[in-house]
């Protein structure tokens, strides 16, 4: 098992020198294929491979701050105590040339309040992204994918927009656990958000995925399911496939929620509005209307669509939010 630092020391080169200021944009990403059970806690190794869409997101603006490190979201101070802070300067301190060099971090993001979208990928992508810029490391994106899968898992998905392809790898530094990037444009591709919950979840995702991994019986036959949905998904990326790109997508969301409700203890972040819509979606489709949803680890649904369709869409749904990935 390898340790994160080890994993940092094999790719950045030796310090040199810093910039005044460096700072990067990193997009948030929606899993189309989801990440759920990794096989190395310490370095976030997943089980499986994962395939996501890349969307809003966030920007870290990195200097060096002279008395401790500094961190600040959307132009506020945050809280040392806080579990936000402790994750930044956890990860930072990889990247830390001497023990008396401190960070200032300003992390922006554009992704709509309480919109349900994974944050926490966005955010180490986008300092990952900053701290090649800060330090010149000029690192490829193979690299960059690493490193931000050292924050959090997701990350490795964010470091470019579009549609992305994490692989799982076999190593067990993770040398061989990063995303690439899709070959794919799709602009007629939709994201809708339906965001009827903005509490804070009560158990984290984190925690969840490795309940399943230890105690759902579905976790044997999980990795089983997504080797078969990449077989669907892959294909119908690139042929531009609609149908069988969102019938995979939201297939593989259900899969994923039956793993985490069959853990023990069981995590259900469905909700009774959660349940209306899926059958509100099930009911547009029956009706003629191409939609599909898909779900992550909260009660929000994101719906899959074409543009021509969003009128359609929009009357069924009219508190959507669209979003365009490409
Ligand atoms: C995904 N999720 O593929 C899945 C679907 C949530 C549901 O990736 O522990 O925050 O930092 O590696 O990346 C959320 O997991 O977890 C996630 P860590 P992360 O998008």
């Amino acid at each position: 098992m390898s340790s994160a630092i080890e994993c940092v020391k094999k790719i950045i080169p030796p310090y040199q020198d810093h910039l005044p200021t460096a700072s990067v944009f990193a997009p948030s990403n929606i899993a189309l294929i989801k990440y759920w059970g990794k096989r190395d806690e310490t370095i976030n190794l997943p089980v499986t491979d994962s395939i996501s869409l890349g969307n809003y997101g966030s920007q870290a603006t990195l200097s060096r701050a002279e008395q401790g490190d500094a961190v600040f979201l959307n132009t506020q101070p945050v809280d040392k105590h806080s579990e936000f802070f402790r994750r930044a300067q956890t990860f930072l301190s990889l990247f830390r040339p001497s023990p008396d060099f401190y960070f200032k971090l300003e992390a922006t993001s554009n992704i709509p309040i309480a919109a349900g979208l994974a944050s926490s990928a966005s955010g180490f992508a986008s300092i990952t992204l900053a701290l090649n810029v800060f330090f010149n490391w000029q690192l490829d994106l193979k690299a960059l994918s690493i490193l931000a899968r050292l924050g959090s898992g997701s990350a490795a998905r964010s470091v470019c927009p579009g549609f992305m392809h994490w692989h799982k790898g076999m190593a067990l530094d993770g040398s061989d656990a990063y995303a690439t990037r899709l070959d794919v444009t799709w602009p007629e591709l939709r994201l809708g958000l339906l965001i009827f919950s903005d509490k804070p979840k009560e158990k984290s995702s984190r925690l969840a995925m490795k309940e399943s991994v230890y105690t759902s019986p579905f976790y044997q036959v999980w990795p089983e399911c997504v080797e078969k949905d990449l077989e669907q998904i892959l294909p119908a990326i690139a042929a531009r496939d609609f149908a069988l790109l969102g019938s995979t997508a939201e297939q593989n969301a259900l899969a994923m929620h039956a793993c985490m409700q069959t853990s023990r203890p069981a995590t259900v972040y469905t909700l009774p509005e959660t349940m209306k819509m899926m059958h509100l979606v099930w009911k547009a489709r029956r009706d003629g209307l191409p939609v599909y949803f898909t779900q992550d680890a909260g009660p929000n649904l994101k719906l899959l669509f074409e543009a021509k369709h969003l009128t359609d869409v929009k009357a069924h749904f009219p508190e959507l939010v669209e979003v365009r990935p490409f």
